[in-house]
């Protein structure tokens, strides 16, 4: 061993497992990681981080991860080198296309794709390659209505307002849980000291949620509202602000166009019926919009709770009219646009959205910025037909055990004539794969977050390098992008002109960005400046920009989309209709512990009490016979589960709650510590049917289950 190899160094980076990005110091000797602790210098995240970050050493060391390409034998699994896989994977790929057409190919991003640079400036690049129109993404079982609205009313699906939390003096959430998420389209580290700063300035922040969760604990009040049901109550407090006129839109009448149109049909539903809908007195409703009309800096914010029910496109624009109708868009302590380093909206490669360009074959489903929902994928696979899916490509995902009605996916993919995986876990879906390409894990590559800093909520900037050297036998995530791209395309006889690297990619965008030295902004950021900058250069507050930053045409805020107008009609009539059957709801749960499906491989993140259980109110219990700790069988209209049920005050009665991400139990995986704390996945349950009618999202929130003795 050299002296480099034994000598202690301290490296500091951004964590990308999550939307928080928090900053790190991580000391190192040779390939050997002694801690990994919060950088407290980082301008963004001071100091904060969760126990997910520790993990990122057992990540790094998993014996399970898998290191070199596999492929599916009849005798199992055998390991194979990089160029004969991308031949394989692109000659099968090629072939399917060729015989079948394009469309026959699928594709599906995961949620690891936008916490990994390579694979946002790379990913699209190859996916292009194949000009199908089966794209699929993990963004239609989240965030789809924030975008779809993005796109509608501020002309960009990127232009998503972020409540100004460090500034605001009464923050609204529904359907949010950032002390366990740490935040969500709200880039937030450090959530609970910035909540104490709100509150100890006076301000104030209500929850709405159906369970009464570590957010609801630090909350100054927490209501319970009934699974999606959020519409109803948004649409409440618009009524009252509109009929008691309290309500200023400020500044932004100068640009806005239809919110007199928007509130006026708001304006004709029935207060005592929305309340009745979503079981909150009209009282309350009229106290808290009062409120929120009074309070000088307010912010309406809702997240995965009210994004995938069944009204999650209407939630997001109610939310949207709230803040316009207050003033509160685009005014500092409000809602506010971010000003990122690399941005990605005045941007000569800007994607600003698309809507209904082709719809999906069997069901008819519109697609949005080129992808089609995933609640359509299984569907796409098992019918027969001119433009069947007979091929998928996986990158960074487990739709097995993340999207609607995953039995039936299973069963799907087992069905396919060839699929590849880009991945480096043997999990519940590249199980189904005939080759696995594994790329390096984080900390063999460097990172630039190009999606988060897009959604902070203080405008920073932050490049990591890598903490290892990539082995010589590992390809980042980027590069695999470019062999097989490259493969494809000379078969297809498809033009493709030279990219840059990733870094290069990202040196560009800083310079011609709003405080690039092309700019001649007194930053004058670049690639080398960030670099010799590792904990991060803070770029300050947020700032209003409209109407300057619309993207829409003539710069106007349109706040009717004829869409919206529709639903909200769909709605009224919904509203008139007899009340639906009361039974149980079932709603999902993030724990700070898991990350999604794949971090249960780690002891220190699955060890302790088995968190995979199933809440349920003591009265609901007992209107069941059933005890406290029993196993219980939980069945929807797709399927059911057996689970060990908890009883539970915290919930609203006649609703459950049951953590997705689990369901390590399937045949075929390769991940020991999860198999031995399987679990069950709630998406057994969820239904391929249960959608936001507007945008195809699913409904993984809200859906009708029962529950019994096993
Ligand atoms: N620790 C951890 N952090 C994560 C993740 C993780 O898996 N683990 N995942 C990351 C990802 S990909 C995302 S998208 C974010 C999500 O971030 P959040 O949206 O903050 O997280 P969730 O826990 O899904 O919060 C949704 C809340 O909505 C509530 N809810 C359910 N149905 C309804 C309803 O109908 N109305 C209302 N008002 N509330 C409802 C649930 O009880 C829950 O508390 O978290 C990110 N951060
Ligand atoms: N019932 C229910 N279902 C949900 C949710 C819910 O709240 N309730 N939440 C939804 C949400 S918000 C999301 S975002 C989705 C997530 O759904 P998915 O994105 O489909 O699934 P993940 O669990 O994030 O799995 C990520 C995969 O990427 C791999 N991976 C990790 N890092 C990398 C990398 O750098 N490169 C590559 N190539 N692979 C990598 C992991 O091994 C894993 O296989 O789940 C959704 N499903
Ligand atoms: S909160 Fe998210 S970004 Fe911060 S350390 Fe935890 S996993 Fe990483
Ligand atoms: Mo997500």
């Amino acid at each position: 061993m050299t002296d480099h190899d034994t000598a202690e160094r301290i490296h500091h980076r951004a964590c990308n497992l999550c939307e928080a990005i928090c900053g790190l110091e991580i000391r190192v000797t040779g390939e050997q990681i002694l801690s990994i602790r919060p950088d407290e210098a980082d301008p963004l995240s001071q100091g904060h981080i969760c126990p997910k970050a520790v993990a990122l050493k057992d990540l790094f060391d998993d014996p399970d991860r898998l290191r070199k390409p596999i492929r599916r034998t009849a005798d199992g699994w055998v390991e194979m080198e990089w160029d004969a896989a991308f031949d394989l994977v692109a000659e099968r790929l090629c072939g399917i296309v060729e015989q079948h057409g394009p469309d026959a190919v699928a594709n599906y991003l995961g949620n690891p794709t936008v916490h990994n640079y390579g694979g946002l400036t790379h990913g699209p690049r190859f996916l292009s390659t194949i000009k199908t129109r089966n794209r699929f993404s993990a963004t239609s079982v989240d965030q789809l209505p924030h975008q779809l609205l993005a796109y509608w009313m501020y002309g960009h699906q990127l232009m998503v307002p972020i409540a100004d939390i460090d500034r605001c003096d009464y923050l609204l959430v529904l359907g949010a849980n950032p002390m366990a998420s740490n935040g969500s389209l709200m880039t937030v580290p450090a959530f609970p000291k910035r909540l104490k700063a709100l509150q100890a300035r006076g301000g104030r922040m209500v929850l709405l949620d159906p369970r009464r969760t570590e957010t609801a604990e630090v909350a100054d009040e927490h209501l319970f509202i009934r699974p999606g049901t959020d519409a109803a109550f948004l649409a409440g407090l618009l009524k009252v602000i509109d009929n008691e006129n309290l309500g200023d839109p400020g500044r932004l009448a100068g640009f806005e166009d239809g919110l007199e149109v928007a509130l006026a049909d708001i304006g004709a539903l029935k207060l005592d019926q929305l309340a009745a809908h979503c079981g909150i007195p009209v009282a309350t409703i009229e106290r808290i919009a009062r409120e929120f009309a009074a309070a000088p800096r307010a912010a309406a914010y809702g997240r995965m709770g009210v994004s995938t029910q069944a009204r999650g496109t209407l939630c997001q624009w109610l939310i949207q009219l709230l803040n316009i109708a207050t003033g509160n868009l685009d005014r500092e302590g409000g809602a506010m646009f971010t000003r990122p380093a690399v941005d990605l909206i005045d941007n000569p490669t800007s994607k600003p959205g698309s809507f209904g360009r082709w719809k999906s074959r069997v069901r008819g489903l519109p697609e949005f910025g080129g992808e089609l929902p995933v609640a359509a994928l299984a569907e796409e696979i098992l019918t027969e037909g001119e433009g069947q899916v007979r091929a998928l490509i996986t990158v960074a995902g487990n739709p097995v055990l993340s999207t609607p009605n995953g039995t039936q996916l299973d069963r799907a993919l087992d069905s396919l004539d060839f699929m590849v995986s880009i991945d480096f876990y043997l999990n519940e879906t590249t199980r189904h794969a005939d080759v696995i390409l594994p790329p390096t894990c984080t900390l063999e590559h460097d990172h630039y977050d190009l999606i988060f800093h897009a959604f902070a909520v203080r405008n920073t900037a932050r490049y990591s390098a890598p903490l290892f050297e990539r082995p010589a036998h590992a390809r980042h995530d980027w590069e695999i992008f470019e062999a097989l791209g490259a493969r494809i395309a000379a078969r297809l006889g498809v033009k493709r002109s030279p990219h840059p690297r990733p870094d290069q990619v990202i040196d560009m965008g800083l310079q011609i960005g709003p405080y690039g030295t092309m700019r001649k902004h007194p930053q004058a950021l670049s690639l080398a400046v960030l670099k010799a900058a590792p904990h991060g250069v803070d770029l300050g507050a947020l700032e209003p920009c409209l109407p300057a930053r619309l993207q829409t045409p003539g710069k106007f805020l349109l706040c009717a989309p004829p869409e919206m107008m529709a639903e909200l009609a769909a709605f009224a009539r919904h509203l008139d209709a007899a009340p639906e059957a009361a039974g149980l709801s079932l709603i999902g749960r993030r724990d700070v512990r898991s990350n999604n499906s794949w971090m249960h491989n780690a002891q220190r993140l699955v060890k302790g009490p088995v968190r995979n259980r199933l809440l349920m109110h003591p009265d609901d219990l007992a209107a069941r016979g059933l005890a406290d700790g029993a196993t219980v069988r939980v069945a929807s209209r797709v399927g059911a589960v057996q689970v060990e049920v908890e009883a539970s005050a915290a919930m609203m009665p006649g609703v459950v709650s049951l953590p997705h991400g689990w369901g390590h139990d399937r045949a075929g995986i390769r991940m020991a510590i999860a198999e031995a704390h399987a679990g069950v996945s709630p998406n057994d349950l969820t239904d391929e049917l249960l959608l936001d009618p507007v945008s195809g999202n699913a409904a993984l929130n809200g859906v009708p289950v029962t529950v019994a003795a096993a």
